[in-house]
């Protein structure tokens, strides 16, 4: 399988993550890219290639403008600031709160941001960029005729929305690549979000849409991030009702209740008939991921990725989450592998 990848997502380094009260080096770190990049080598799992670069539309085609300028500009904007630490939003438009966007970097933060542990530090704005290059270029590379894609992001993407950030995400990946097969003609595309937690962003970006279905198999959001979506309920609205499926599961899930998910996830997917399937595939699945609560075995990841290309459909897998870094490389290689076998 091909896999697009880039170095510049080391430029994504921030020293702080807001963490059960306290600073910590964050979760979210470059070493989680190298060490996929790793495996993928030691395996051989295909050819590896650099990015292109596509600029800012296709990111505006799914981004608010205001948003992405506040992203480009937030770095300088703080350190002009004269504060010492990095960027990390202290306030923000609570229930009955004016919903205006601040001149002061401090108000932007509050007002883009969706959480406070995503600190912004130098290189973060061309990381992210980077990382949409990587994903766009593997959208193309499908578009060219590649049965199957891995694109290597990071910073990850899931959690960003139209006009927010967070989660450790900027710019959505995932649904700029979605959005990258719309624009070339497909008619129905399919977003299986299969990372531990629920991809707030995407669902957002797609809830009122038709041509996009959006199906996420996560950790409840009464006992996980991002807490506030990701409920069974949530199931689309206007024209995009009934293309919208939230699998929430309990802490302690397993493979036999995650597997049945994901067959239903799957089952949703032909219906609707899709054309073409964007994976966000984080492993924070695992069993040992740390800030997750699945129990997910390293070989569950092969039978999945088995279970995926039963679709026979053109797949792009984006690369999400997952922290438990020693076994990540594994992990998200098995899923490749599983896919390729399996198909
Ligand atoms: O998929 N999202 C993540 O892995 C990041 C969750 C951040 C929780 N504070
Ligand atoms: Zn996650």
């Amino acid at each position: 399988m091909l896999t697009i990848y880039s170095d510049a997502h080391k430029l994504r380094d921030s020293r702080t993550e807001l963490y059960g009260g306290e600073l910590v080096y964050p979760h979210e770190r470059p070493t989680r890219a190298q060490f996929i990049l790793d495996r993928i080598l030691k395996t051989g799992l295909g050819e590896v290639r650099g990015p292109n670069e596509y600029g800012t539309v296709p990111i505006l085609r799914v981004h608010d403008a205001g948003f992405v300028a506040f992203l480009e500009t937030a770095w300088d904007e703080w350190s002009k600031t004269g504060y010492n630490g990095e960027a990390i939003p202290t306030c923000w438009p609570a229930r009955r709160m004016a919903l205006k966007i601040p001149h002061h970097i401090e108000g932007k933060l509050g007002y883009y941001a969706l959480a406070s542990e995503t600190s912004i530090s130098p290189g973060t704005w061309e990381a992210a960029l980077a990382a949409v290059n990587v994903a766009l270029t593997g959208a193309e590379s499908i578009e060219a005729g590649e049965h199957a894609v891995f694109s290597l992001c990071r910073p990850p993407g899931h959690h960003a929305a139209m006009d927010m950030y967070g989660g450790y995400c900027f710019l959505n990946n995932a649904a700029i690549s979605a959005q990258y097969f719309i624009d070339r003609g497909a008619a129905r595309v399919a977003v299986l979000d299969v990372d531990f937690h629920h991809g707030n962003g995407s669902q957002d970006i797609f809830y009122q849409r038709g041509d996009v279905a959006y199906l996420s198999l996560h950790g409840d959001p009464l006992d996980a991030f991002p807490h506030f979506l990701g409920y069974a309920d949530e199931t689309g609205m206007g024209e995009g009702e009934g293309f919208n499926f939230n699998y929430p599961m309990k802490p302690g899930t397993g493979y036999d209740l995650w597997g049945n998910a994901l067959n239903d996830a799957l089952e949703n997917i032909r219906k609707f008939g899709a054309e073409v399937l964007v994976v966000s595939l984080g492993v924070d699945t695992f069993a040992t991921d740390p800030i997750s609560f699945f129990k997910l075995k390293s070989d569950d990841f092969t039978t999945y990725g088995a279970a995926i290309a039963s679709l026979g459909l053109p797949t792009h897998f984006v690369m999400e989450g997952g922290y438990d870094i020693d076994e990540i490389g594994l992990n998200t290689v098995n899923v490749l592998q599983g896919f390729e076998n399996g198909g």
